[in-house]
C-alpha cells in the first residue's frame, strides 16, 4: 500500500480524460487499494484516480461515519433519475480549504464494474448522489470550482496558487 499526491487545483493535470479500464486485474486492485489508503490518510470520503494522476475511471468512496463501507466504481456512468435538483456544500481534496454550494440532480442511477470487474447497478440519493456526481465529473477533467462564477473561482485559484508557491 502507498499514500499517493494528490493534485490540487489549478493544476492542470485535473483536467484530464481519464481512459475507460478495459480489464479490472491486480494492477487496477493495487491502485485502488493505495487510493483507499491516500482518500483514508487525509481524511474525504471521496476520490477519482485523477486526483492522483492516473487517468483512468476508477473512484474510490466511503460515507461512513467509521470508515468501514468502503465503495468501489470502475468505469461509473450516472444518469438523473428525477428533475429535482439539490444543492449541496461541496468540498475536494484538491481543492483543500475551499466548501461551495453545488446544484445536482438528487436521485441517480449508476452503473459501474465492482473490484472483480462485475458490472452493478445502484440507486443514489443524497450524498451519495452528490459524490459519485462530483467523482464522475473528476474523470471527465471537472471540478465543483468550475460550477461557481468566474469571481469565486479566481479567488479560490489565487489563494492556492499562494499556498503553493509558499509551499515551494
Ligand atoms: C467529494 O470530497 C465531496 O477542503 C469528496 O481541507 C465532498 O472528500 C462530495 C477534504 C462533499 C460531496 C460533498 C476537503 C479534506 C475532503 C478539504 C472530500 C480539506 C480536507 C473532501
Ligand atoms: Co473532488
Amino acid at each position: 500500500m502507498a499514500i499517493l499526491n494528490i493534485l490540487e487545483f489549478p493544476d492542470s493535470r485535473l483536467r484530464t480524460i481519464a481512459k475507460p479500464v478495459a480489464q479490472v486485474d491486480d494492477s487496477i486492485r493495487q491502485l485502488i487499494d493505495d487510493m483507499f489508503e491516500t482518500m483514508y490518510e487525509a481524511p474525504g470520503i471521496g476520490l477519482a484516480a485523477t486526483q492522483v494522476n492516473v487517468h483512468k475511471r476508477v473512484v474510490v468512496m466511503d460515507l461512513s461515519e467509521d470508515r468501514s463501507e468502503p465503495l468501489v466504481f470502475i468505469n461509473p456512468e450516472f444518469v438523473p433519475l428525477t428533475d429535482q435538483i439539490d444543492q449541496y456544500q461541496e468540498g475536494c481534496l484538491s481543492v483543500p480549504g475551499f466548501y461551495e454550494n453545488v446544484d445536482r440532480p438528487q436521485k441517480v442511477k449508476i452503473n459501474a464494474l465492482d473490484r472483480d470487474g462485475q458490472p452493478f447497478e445502484m440507486i443514489a440519493e443524497g450524498l451519495l448522489a452528490v459524490c459519485i456526481q462530483h467523482e464522475c465529473d473528476h474523470l471527465n477533467g471537472k471540478l465543483f470550482v468550475d460550477y461557481l462564477s468566474s469571481l469565486k473561482r479566481d479567488r479560490i485559484k489565487k489563494k492556492l496558487e499562494k499556498l503553493h508557491r509558499q509551499q515551494a
